[in-house]
This record gives structure tokens, sequence and C-alpha cells, in this order.
């Protein structure tokens, strides 16, 4: 990319970072808007949003802003993605079905969103259960629910979506499950709660997903 562009980006996320962190909906959309002409919105995802989110979360931990103002930025970017997943259009064949999830006790969910649009624009239908899933008394019950479902809808493609390191465990227990029920679909595991493990560490046939996601979702 020439060096206008990134210069152009760096300044246009730092205006959308602070109309995000000011509550100002209309002109984070403005702001969002202009991104997506000028890098497209593939990068936009996962730069900006990315980028954005990582400095909000840095924001937090350092005491600048409180969780409802971190709630309140989530929310609007979680529209903004939803508004263009929504306008993605699917013309003709499409290539498989996709299925997206977070492990049980996984709150982060905006990641679900970024991979349901980068999906439908390599023309798959994406069904996401991911969310906030119970994690009350009844512990492993949302893992046999999250594994019954997607050995249902027999999917060509499962993402699961880990943040939060300790919920590991339960990702690797769903990947495993699955690899047994549907031998046939790809399944992959990836975000930040991944980034301690190497390759060749998971079990055969569990894919880890490449920290450049669009690497992982070109080579599906
Ligand atoms: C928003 C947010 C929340 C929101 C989530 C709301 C929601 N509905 O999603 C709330 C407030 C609920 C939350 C809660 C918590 N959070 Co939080 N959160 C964040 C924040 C600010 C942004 C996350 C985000 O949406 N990013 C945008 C998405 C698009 O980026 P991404 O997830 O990295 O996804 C990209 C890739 O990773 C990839 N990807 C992701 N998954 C997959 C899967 C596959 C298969 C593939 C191919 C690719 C892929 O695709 C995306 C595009 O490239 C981050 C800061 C950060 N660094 O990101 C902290 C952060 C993740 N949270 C953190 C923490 C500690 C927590 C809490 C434990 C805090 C607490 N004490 O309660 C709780 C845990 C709740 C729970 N049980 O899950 C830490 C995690 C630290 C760690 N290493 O474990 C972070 C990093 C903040 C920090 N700097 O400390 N959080």
């Amino acid at each position: 990319m020439d060096d206008k562009v990134v210069e152009r980006q760096k300044e246009l996320e730092v205006l959308l970072a602070r109309c995000l962190q000011t509550g100002d909906e209309e002109m984070s959309f403005e702001k969002a808007d202009e991104l997506i002409e000028l890098i497209g919105l593939q990068r936009f995802y996962v730069d900006s949003v990315t980028g954005v989110m990582r400095e909000t979360g840095k924001l937090w931990v350092d005491g600048e802003i409180g969780i409802a103002q971190e709630h309140m930025i989530t929310n609007i970017m979680r529209k903004i993605i939803q508004q263009y997943n929504a306008k993605i259009e699917m013309k003709g064949l499409v290539e498989g079905l996709a299925v997206i999830c977070n492990p049980e006790g996984d709150d982060h969910s905006m990641s679900n969103l970024v991979l349901e649009g980068l999906l439908k624009t390599r023309k798959y239908r994406v069904t996401n259960i991911g969310g906030a899933w119970y994690m009350g008394d009844k512990r492993a019950v949302t893992n046999k629910a999250i594994i019954d479902f997607i050995t249902h809808a027999r999917p060509d493609i499962v993402f699961i979506s880990v943040t939060i390191a300790r919920y590991l465990f339960n990702a690797k227990m769903i990947a495993r499950e699955l690899v047994k029920e549907l031998p046939n679909t790809k399944i992959y595991l990836g975000g930040l709660g991944t980034r301690g493990i190497v390759d060749g560490e998971l079990q055969e046939g569990i894919h880890l997903a490449n920290k450049d996601t669009l690497r992982t979702l070109n080579k599906l």
C-alpha cells in the first residue's frame, strides 16, 4: 500500500477512536465509511477494527476509560460491523456452510462478527452461534450444546474463536469432539487466546488459525 494511504488510514483510525470514545455514533459511522472507501472492507475489519479495539483495551487497563465507556465503544463498533455485514451480497453458488462459535465462558464475540463478514465475502453461508454462554451451575452443558448443534448442522467449516486463554481447554474439547463426529469438516481454532499455541501442538485435524486472519481465510 502506498505511504499516503497508510498515513491517511492511521489518521482516520485515530479519528474513529475519538468518535467512539465520545459516543458519537453518527461520526463513527462516517469515519468507518471513509476508512472502508480507502482500504476496503476486509482491511477495515482486520486492521482498523482490531487495532481500535486493542487501543480501547489498553485505555481500560490503564484506567483511562471505565467499563461503561468500553461497553459503549464496543456496542457502536458492533453496530458498524453488523451494518456492513448485512450489505454483503451473496449472489450465485455458495461455497458451503460455516459455523462460528466461542467456547463456554468466553464473552468476546466481536471477532465472530468480523469472521462472519469475511466468510460471507467468500460466499459462505454463515451460522454464528457465538456470544455469552451460560457459566453457572450447569458448567460444561453449554459446550455440549455447541457440539450437538454443530454436529447436526454438518458444516464445511467451523471457526472456534477464543479470546481468554483460560477457556482454551473448552475450545480444544469442542474441537476434539467435532473432529470425531465430522471427519470431512475443516475445524479452525483462532483468536487472542490461542497466541501461546505452537504449530503441531493441536490434535490432527484441528487447524490453528494464522495470526494474519486473511491468510487463513484466503486458504480455505
Ligand atoms: C470488547 C472487550 C471485552 C468485552 C466483550 C464484549 C463482546 N460482546 O464481545 C467485555 C467487556 C465483555 C470483555 C470482558 C472481559 N475481558 Co475483554 N476485551 C475486549 C477488547 C477491548 C476488544 C476485543 C475485541 O472485540 N476485539 C476486536 C476483534 C475483531 O479482534 P480479535 O478478537 O483479536 O479478532 C481478530 C483475530 O484474533 C481473529 N480471530 C479471532 N478469533 C478467530 C478464530 C478463527 C478461527 C480465525 C481464523 C480468526 C480469529 O479475527 C479477528 C480479525 O483479525 C479486548 C482488547 C483487545 N486487545 O482486543 C479486551 C481483552 C480481550 N479482554 C480482556 C480481559 C482480561 C477481559 C475480562 C477477563 C475482564 C474482567 N476482569 O472481567 C473479561 C472476560 C469476560 C469473559 N468471560 O469472556 C483481556 C484479555 C487478556 C488475556 N490475554 O487474557 C483483553 C486483551 C484486554 C487487556 N488488554 O487486558 N472484554
